[in-house]
């Protein structure tokens, strides 16, 4: 059977190369000549473990290959960026236009799988819509549904495998249909349901974990005004058998937690209060970092230089997509503090510099952004002794303060 991937992102491309490794012919496509290019090549241009072996495998065996336009095709699968607008409201034109784009090659029989997280109801109504312009009996003739995944950059491979599945189905036989397709890799459970449901699950989960992180970045201010450690409190809190808060921090960044929650505020703007406020929350977070930096500042100094390790949204990982640390050197260069980056996932960024001893030279403040592995093994003795000040600001609980400290550093850790 063809399988054909429309959008070869950080969830089509590993997406399409698990189905080429279970016996489909896959063609993926991409509207980005540089994917197709490396791809047909055997190479990937994202970083995501153990993808680029699998890639480099399915494509020597002639199971997957990249093209810039669709074509006939058993399965269609929808993996295209669903952005959010200036004024927090879905922005569906690459769902659109991928959906306009396979009309052409649909014939009976054949299956479409939404898997852009999406506000609810675009499978029922625009996805829908659209395929009805071929005359085909949608549900009949044509089986269309929605399968979100629910994978961790980082460990995309192991979770599209391991993960539980949610997918919802425009009728029965749809919903059944996309089951047995994704049933070729998957060895967790697949539940199956309607397509509302499916995509409101798909955007409560990454809500949860928001409002979540929320509460801890709440907890990060509140316990550092009333002059205690958030980290102390909430880990003895955790050794309640039924709490668990998750880790403040300089914000949330990625493509999900700091988007989906807002397709639900669109959707129901008077009762969607906490999930507004939790993004909110969790926006300010870069604000505040900034404002302990202004607070630590030398204000007799006049050129005042930050050197910034990591600008990732998370660890380990080279995406910057609404990266809280991308919000906060935005703020400390419109307060015109000098600012460098350090961050050898990053390939190209304004204020990039990868030579740490050069990119921390004469600087007053060292801020960890992200805490990629890597960090640890710097050379935090050499570094200080490039700098023109001591401070040593960290937004993760990265470190040990006494150990910073002996270094001859001050450690000031945020949310304590
Ligand atoms: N973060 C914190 N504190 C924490 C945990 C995370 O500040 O305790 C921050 C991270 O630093 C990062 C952001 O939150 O900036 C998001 O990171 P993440 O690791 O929580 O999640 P994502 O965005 O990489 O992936 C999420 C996952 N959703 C859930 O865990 C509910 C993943 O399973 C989804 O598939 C993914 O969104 C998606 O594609 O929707």
């Amino acid at each position: 059977k063809k399988v054909c991937i429309l959008g070869l992102g950080y969830i089509g491309l590993p997406t399409a190369a698990l189905f080429a490794n279970n016996g489909y012919d896959v063609t993926g496509v991409d509207i980005n000549q540089d994917v197709i290019e490396n791809l047909n090549e055997g190479k990937i241009i994202i970083k995501e473990p153990n993808l680029d072996e699998l890639v480099k495998k399915v494509v020597g065996q002639n199971m997957l290959k990249g093209s810039l336009t669709p074509s006939e095709s058993d399965i269609f699968i929808i993996c295209v960026p669903t952005p959010i607008t200036k004024d927090k409201n879905a922005d569906l034109k690459y769902i659109v236009k991928a959906v306009n784009d396979i009309l052409p090659y649909l014939k009976v029989g054949d299956i479409v799988v939404l898997e852009s997280t999406s506000p609810v109801g675009t499978t029922k109504n625009i996805v829908k819509s659209i395929l009805e312009k071929t005359n085909l009996d949608i549900g009949n003739d044509i089986y269309l549904g929605y399968s979100p995944e629910r994978v961790l950059p980082g460990q995309i491979i192991k979770e599209l495998v391991s993960n539980h599945r949610v997918i919802g189905g425009i009728n029965e036989i749809s919903a059944e249909k996309i089951k047995n397709v994704y049933e070729s890799f998957v060895e967790g459970e697949i539940y199956t349901t309607d397509t509302d449901t499916a995509e409101m699950v798909k955007l409560i989960e990454n809500t949860f974990r928001d409002i979540n992180i929320a509460f801890a970045n709440e907890l990060s201010l509140i316990c550092d005004k009333l002059g205690m450690s958030a980290w102390d409190v909430i880990e003895y809190a955790n050794k309640h058998p039924r709490v668990n808060i998750l880790n403040p921090g300089p914000g949330v960044g990625g493509h999900c937690l700091a988007v989906d929650p807002w397709f639900i505020v669109e959707s129901s703007k008077d009762l969607a209060n906490i999930v507004k406020l939790a993004r909110n929350t969790n926006d300010y977070m870069p604000t505040y970092v900034f404002n302990k930096i202004q607070k630590l500042t030398d204000k007799t100094k006049k050129n005042i230089k930050v050197c910034i390790l990591g600008a990732t949204y998370k660890k380990d990982i080279d995406d910057m997509r609404e990266s809280p640390i991308v919000h906060l050197i935005d703020i400390l260069r419109k307060n015109n503090y000098e600012v460098e980056l350090y961050d050898p996932y990053v390939k190209n960024y304004e204020v990039l510099n990868n030579n740490i001893y050069e990119c921390a030279k004469n600087s007053d403040f060292l801020v960890l952004g992200v805490d990629h592995t890597v960090f640890k093994d710097l050379d935090y003795k050499a570094i200080l002794e490039v700098m023109d000040n001591n401070i040593f600001i960290d937004t993760r609980n990265f470190f040990n303060k006494d150990n910073i400290e002996s270094i001859g550093y001050k450690y000031y850790l945020i949310g304590s």
